[in-house]
């Protein structure tokens, strides 16, 4: 969008102020707080770790290194404090907070609600531990969950949590490849997971992925099954004897009373895969307190977090967002936080203003793709349900347009209802650039403005920082309490992806826009990273799946843009010699990208090529061949470094097809 182009700012004045735990309020605040963190970072996220974190021993220390010197010293913060995480998730909260519901779960069927306030929380949690104690897991020994929406899920992340254990949560969509890849990587030595998953009327398989990810694989010893359905289908779920034990054997038979672990500020609360432009997905390790407090400070800055808030977001708990803003943050806060285990389109595409009216939802956190396949079905299923209770509506994953922006604003909101476009990552622990409801002006289509501790720099193709407004490459410059620490078992690898495209900065992967009001529009990634839905996965990833294949002798895969699930993935594949079944191949190329990855990576356009576009010395230009995806085969730049231009020709006439 041109400058020309820009909507007018939103007026915000009229939205109610009151009983907020936020500190920031409105501009004046917001700008103080930022000016704070910015020329004394150490002594702000002191007082706000003090202030939002239980502690057994207080920190006196702030951060302790920086960006220039993070490949021999990694990041601190609060580094010679003491806590357990889930002390200040559950323990804390007893007192005043006993009775008040933590988690509102929300079944697959519209009808399944289950409530559990924060002594029973505390209480199962407490359970979980005792038992995941007594199949041996002890502190800093890793495992695996792999779990649908359901509270077990977060009861397991905290008991673990509680052990001083590090969980690395691995998403139900996964294949059973991708769980043993993850397994292995951490050397987990149990997995946590239940019968069948639940989503949009159907049964998903976890135990059986489980048991195909661990066959042939010793370093697991033992695998906890939670019993979501017990008339799951028997083929689904079968246990095996000495490794499997059933979560209503052990845990609900084990005591509600247990002493937390004490761990050290920086020591690893969880790993979290994720995909970056090359090879595996990378395991990023989050620490106990930076994270907490980042979490804590962003759910309740962000959301203006009311006590009496029925908080819902609706991402799953396999993605950094569901980790942040389903467990750590809102529970950290006291908050009530609803967990959604089915889709928004079931059984009907009213789902969401349903499960709103129902439970009187005041905060509303979602991806664009879902308000984008929601918006594609009229403001009538919205217009049925009374959402007077939304206050705050957010968005996280993906760039939201201006029109899918103007919808949830407007037939959503009511247009009384703030809407926070929420830029960050896997790798920044929790929200960076964000609105602040209600203080920031907000305008459609921009995350806005960076949080306190966030100092954007927009960086050019030359590696000069801008001044004002203009485009480049989004960096952070200096690190904030919520940053990954580093990549499980290779810091080279953390130091080289994030740190050494622009030394003593933190690069994202995104590329950015800066308004003249010094507003930020993400303008989406710059790298080999593909976001489909919001999920984040690396061309380097589809490439390797079809290329294991014994029909495909090449493939370079590309992202265009999609109109609902923001970006779709073009394949370009190369027959191998003597091979010309192509129907076969294909065939084989999407079974292959379903088996590597996991259901949620799909080819939306396969396409045979004679040839990659390769420079004389061998490297593929996916730069053409973004532009061919993208519909712009007029704007192939400079294509005289090729080895065999014509092979542009053949490429762009099929994709003509697709389009
Ligand atoms: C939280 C999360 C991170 C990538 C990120 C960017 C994209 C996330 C966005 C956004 C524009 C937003 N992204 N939020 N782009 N506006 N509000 O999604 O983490 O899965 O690691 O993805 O998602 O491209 O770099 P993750």
């Amino acid at each position: 969008m041109t400058e020309a182009e820009r909507p007018d700012i939103i007026d915000v004045d009229d939205r109610v102020r009151a009983g907020s735990t936020s500190q920031i309020q409105d501009m004046p605040a917001y700008r103080e707080h930022w000016a704070r963190a910015e020329a004394d970072p150490g002594g702000y996220w002191l007082a706000q770790a003090k202030q939002r974190v239980h502690w057994r021993k207080p920190p006196t220390r702030g951060l302790e290194g920086d960006f220039w010197s993070v490949r021999d010293s990694p990041i601190a913060w609060f580094g010679d404090g003491e806590l357990n995480v889930s002390e200040s998730c559950l323990d804390r909260h007893l007192e005043r907070r006993g009775d008040k519901t933590a988690i509102l779960w929300e079944g697959d069927e519209p009808s399944e609600v289950r409530k559990l306030s924060y002594s029973q929380l505390h209480a199962e949690v407490c359970r979980c531990a005792n038992a995941l104690a007594e199949l041996g897991l002890k502190k800093g020994e890793r495992a695996i969950i792999y779990m649908g929406m359901v509270p077990e899920a977060a009861i397991a992340m905290l008991a673990c949590a509680r052990l001083g254990a590090v969980h690395s949560v691995v998403f139900g969509g996964f294949s059973a490849e991708a769980v043993r890849d993850r397994v292995r990587d951490c050397g987990a030595s149990i997995v946590i997971t239940q019968d069948v998953g639940k989503r949009g009327g159907k049964n998903i398989p976890l135990k059986r992925t489980v048991d195909a990810a661990l066959e042939g694989e010793h370093g697991v010893e033992k695998v906890l099954v939670y019993q979501r359905d017990a008339e799951a289908p028997a083929e689904l779920v079968s246990m095996q004897d000495g490794r499997d034990l059933w979560w209503h054997d052990t845990v609900d038979k084990a005591s509600e009373t247990h002493e937390a672990t004490t761990c050290g500020a920086e020591d690893p609360l969880f790993i979290l895969y994720t995909s970056g432009s090359t090879g595996r997905p990378k395991g990023l390790v989050h620490t106990c307190a930076g994270y907490l407090t980042w979490t804590a400070y962003t759910h309740a800055v962000t959301f203006d977090l009311r006590e009496d808030d029925v908080y819902a977001c609706a991402a799953d708990i396999g993605w950094v967002t569901g980790h942040s803003y389903i467990v750590y943050g809102p529970l950290c806060n006291g908050a009530t936080s609803v967990i959604f285990e089915s889709i928004p389109t079931y059984p009907d595409v009213d789902r969401y203003w349903d499960m709103v009216a129902r439970h009187q939802i005041t905060v509303f956190y979602t991806a664009p793709t879902a308000i984008r396949t929601l918006a594609a079905h009229g403001p009538e299923p919205v217009r049925k349900h009374d959402l007077s209770s939304l206050r705050v509506l957010g968005t996280v994953g993906e760039p939201i347009d201006p029109v899918a922006w103007q919808w949830y604003y407007e037939v959503v909101g009511q247009e009384r209802c703030a809407v926070v476009d929420t830029w960050w990552q896997t790798e920044t622990g929790g929200h960076c650039i964000t609105p602040i409801a209600p203080a920031t002006p907000e305008k459609p289509g921009s995350a806005t403005l960076p949080l306190p501790g966030i100092l954007p720099t927009l960086v050019d193709d030359d590696a000069r920082a801008l001044i004002g407004p203009g485009q480049g490459r989004l960096c952070l410059e200096h690190p904030w309490p919520g940053i990954a620490r580093t990549v499980w078992g290779d810091h080279e690898r953390y130091v080289s992806t994030y740190f050494t495209m622009f030394e003593g900065r933190y690069f994202t992967g995104d590329g950015c826009r800066r308004d003249a009001d010094g507003y930020y529009w993400i303008t989406g990634r710059v790298d080999d990273v593909l976001n489909v839905s919001g999920h984040r996965m690396g061309t380097a990833e589809f490439e390797s799946a079809l290329i294991a294949i014994d029909e495909l002798a090449e493939a370079a895969v590309v992202g265009y843009p999609h109109p609902v699930k923001g970006q779709g993935v073009h394949a370009y594949v190369v027959l191998q010699p003597g091979s010309d079944d192509r129907a076969e191949a294909a065939k084989n190329a999407h079974r292959a990208v379903r088996a590597s990855i996991g259901a949620h990576a799909r080819i939306d356009r396969l396409q045979f090529v004679p040839g990659l576009p390769k420079t004389r010395s061998g490297k593929c230009m996916r730069r053409i061949l973004r532009k061919i995806a993208e519909g712009e085969p007029d704007k192939l730049g400079d294509v005289s470094t090729l080895a065999d231009p014509s092979v542009v020709e053949v490429i762009v006439r099929g994709a003509e097809l697709f389009s």
